[in-house]
């Protein structure tokens, strides 16, 4: 595993020097000569934002221009409308206007591959920012910058392990998934089924995307509330679906975090205030606040340094109790 890591880093390198030498299309300016190094205002860096689907889209949009706007950087910016086609068109232009760096968060997990070899042919280095690609050949890419979203999963699959300790009854749970054939759809659900698959009383009764957004969320939670004879338990990949599942809860005439139980990801401040209310009972965070690493891994990348293949995220989890002492402060 160290040999693979060191010569990916080796690969970063080259990748990176290749990208600060000169190399790339665009012409070295003012920095210091013979580094590779460009001044910072004058580097553009092309970033393929994945839509504004959700409150953690917004929150991560924000940081992020904020971020480079601060540092000087300048940052070409698009919306893809959750369109995987639009994020490839999106990658393709920057590479025609020869952008420094592209950094994007791939919409769903598969069919990158061709677009960032042509990413890679142009000597432009690429940054994963939040969500993953499966693609086999990690060249493609410098570096991944983002959730353990496994881990998140595996949180709230603990926190509910350990709600319903001294309880035998089975316990029905509905998931709504985020967007299909996302990193973060795909292993938070695989993180919460590791985390409760010991206990023979839980019921994944019924499973559906509500594509991360609160319209979404409450559509789902409305059929299942008809389709399903009880509900114990909602485990939603986001807030923003989770309180569109508490849309649909109350208008069935049924309490939101008594009669159901609802387990939610993100900790944004719309997520947190319905903790804080007692209609979620916890919820999972997860930073969207990416844009401060963003302008340290473009100034190495600059410098001609080297930077981890794999960046995880800080973040924790909230109670009811924790969410009314946090609120004050969250930024988001
Ligand atoms: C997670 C991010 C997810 C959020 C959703 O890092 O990709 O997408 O959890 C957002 O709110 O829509």
């Amino acid at each position: 595993m160290k040999k693979t890591i060191g010569l990916f880093l080796a690969g970063a390198l080259t990748l990176a020097m290749t990208a600060c030498s000169g190399a790339t299309p665009a012409a070295t300016t003012s920095g210091a000569a013979g580094t590779g190094k460009k001044a910072l205002t004058d580097i553009v860096v092309g970033f393929a934002q994945v839509g504004a689907e959700s409150g953690w889209r917004t929150a991560n949009t924000k940081d992020i221009q904020d971020s480079f706007k601060t540092a000087g950087i300048q940052l070409k910016f698009s919306d893809a409308q959750q369109k995987q086609e639009n994020q490839i068109k999106a990658i393709r232009s920057y590479i025609q206007q020869q952008v420094d760096y592209i950094a994007f968060s791939p919409v769903v997990q598969t069919g990158w591959d061709a677009v960032l070899g042509e990413a890679k042919a142009a000597g432009i280095p690429v940054l994963l920012t939040d969500r993953a690609v499966d693609s086999k050949d990690t060249s493609l890419y410098v570096t991944f910058l983002g959730s353990d979203f496994v881990l998140e999963g595996k949180k709230a699959g603990e926190w509910l392990v350990e709600q319903y300790k001294d309880k035998t009854d089975p316990v029905s749970i509905v998931q709504l998934e985020g967007t299909t054939g996302s990193a973060p759809a795909i292993d938070r659900a695989t993180g919460f089924a590791d985390a409760i698959k010991a206990e023979s009383k839980f019921k994944v009764v019924a499973s559906q995307t509500g594509d991360f957004t609160r319209a979404g969320g409450k559509q789902v939670m409305e059929a299942m509330l008809k389709s399903q004879k009880s509900i114990d338990v909602v485990y939603a990949h986001n807030d923003d679906m989770g309180l569109g599942a508490i849309e649909a809860i109350e208008a069935a005439g049924k309490v939101p975090g008594k009669d159901i139980k609802i387990i939610t990801v993100d900790a944004v401040k719309d997520g947190m205030t319905a903790l804080s209310e007692g209609k979620i009972n916890f919820i999972v965070e997860c930073s969207p606040l990416l844009g401060k690493q963003m302008i340290e891994i473009v100034t190495k990348l600059n410098n001609g340094e080297t930077v981890p293949a794999r960046i995880v995220t800080e973040e924790t989890t909230f109670t009811q109790e924790q969410a009314k002492a946090a609120l004050p402060d969250r930024k988001y």
